[in-house]
């Protein structure tokens, strides 16, 4: 009897410490689930992000400058409306002094073309800011990195890939984004992505952690992030700016932030930002360039007038010479009846 009442005990003790063990892992991945999500909110760099309301007070936006065509309402920032030729931006005035970061930016891209619309707009990290010019509204030869959301295709001809286009391009001053290629020779990375004229929210997220460039989207209303692409060995120093710009030429539309939240995801006080200030920016892998297809060459109607004019000389040249042969083999025979 007491070795099988010992038994049962032994079985229940060990149906217990089973019970005992899952529900202690049960407890610890829910907390760990909640203190992530805790440490993710706690890491909000405030003096990074733009939340509404935007202006506390007046018309200025705390740590923000606006530059171009670009519109502060209470609900978003446009930094370009739906009109030709506008260019505008927004900066942060607080150089970001964090190795390892998380950018999510909720934008909306919308405007009353249906085929015909552009040109896109562009976040940026970057050494100099408030500077328009002709790259989605703000300067090209950039020191930094890139985030084009180009919605409109400039390469005419045949190519792998539809608009809107979202692709990242680093840069140490001394490249140009070319806007004829869509800057296919200079992309890192890129994805196909959807995102305008939605009636819902539309956001992308930019993550930089450990020399790796991530980018997602979460432009499906499903509220979760989906990746759009991930580079490893691309180097950026600390100190630079963050900004979003946009622009539009012969077509145009509405080109809204309307919020960016930056996250630290280093552990506070584990790194130095100064120890990362002098990195040039650079990347270590490219995406392979695009197959590039010329346009069959269509020769103009000039082209064609020159052609048939050297055919023309060149039958009237022989014709000329076949006519002259036959009076001069004709004056020769002449001369020949003479001599007998
Ligand atoms: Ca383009």
């Amino acid at each position: 009897m007491l070795g099988t009442i010992s038994h049962t005990e032994n079985i229940m003790a060990s149906t217990i410490t089973f019970f005992v063990c899952f529900l202690h892992l049960l407890i610890i991945s829910i907390f760990s689930t909640v203190l992530g999500e805790w440490n993710t909110k706690d890491y909000l760099k405030r003096e990074h992000s733009l939340v509404k309301p935007y202006q506390s007070s007046g018309m200025n936006i705390p740590m923000w400058d606006i530059i171009g065509s670009t519109m502060v309402t209470n609900n978003y920032i446009r930094l370009t409306s739906d009109h030709q030729s506008k260019s505008g931006g927004i900066w942060n005035s607080q150089p970001l002094l964090v190795k390892n970061w998380e950018l999510h930016v909720h934008f909306k891209v919308h405007g009353s073309g249906r085929t015909l619309y552009g040109d896109g707009f562009c976040i940026w990290y970057v050494k100099d800011r408030m500077q328009l010019g002709h790259i989605f509204g703000s300067r090209d030869h950039f020191s930094g990195l890139a985030i084009f959301l180009d919605t409109y295709s400039n390469h005419n001809g045949p190519h792998n890939h539809v608009h809107p286009y979202i692709s990242a391009m680093v840069n140490n001053g001394s490249l140009s984004y070319d806007h004829d290629a869509d800057g296919t020779h200079t992309e890192l990375s890129g994805c196909e992505a959807q995102f305008r004229n939605k009636d819902y929210d539309t956001y992308v997220s930019i993550k930089y952690y450990e020399n790796t460039l991530k980018v997602f989207t979460d432009i499906d209303n499903k509220n979760n992030w989906k990746e759009c692409f991930s580079v490893d060995g691309v180097h950026l120093p600390t100190g630079y700016y963050i900004g979003a710009s946009a622009a539009t030429g012969e077509l145009a539309d509405n080109h809204d932030i309307l919020g960016m939240k930056l996250y630290e995801l280093d552990v506070p006080g584990s790194l130095n930002p100064d120890d990362f200030r002098d990195i040039v920016p650079s990347a270590e892998f490219f995406a392979e360039p695009r197959e590039h297809v010329d346009d069959p060459d269509v020769p103009s109607w000039s082209v064609w007038k020159i052609m048939l004019l050297v055919v023309l000389f060149v039958i009237f040249f022989v014709a000329a010479a076949v006519v002259a042969l036959y009076f001069y083999q004709k004056h020769q025979e002449g001369n020949r009846k003479r001599f007998y």
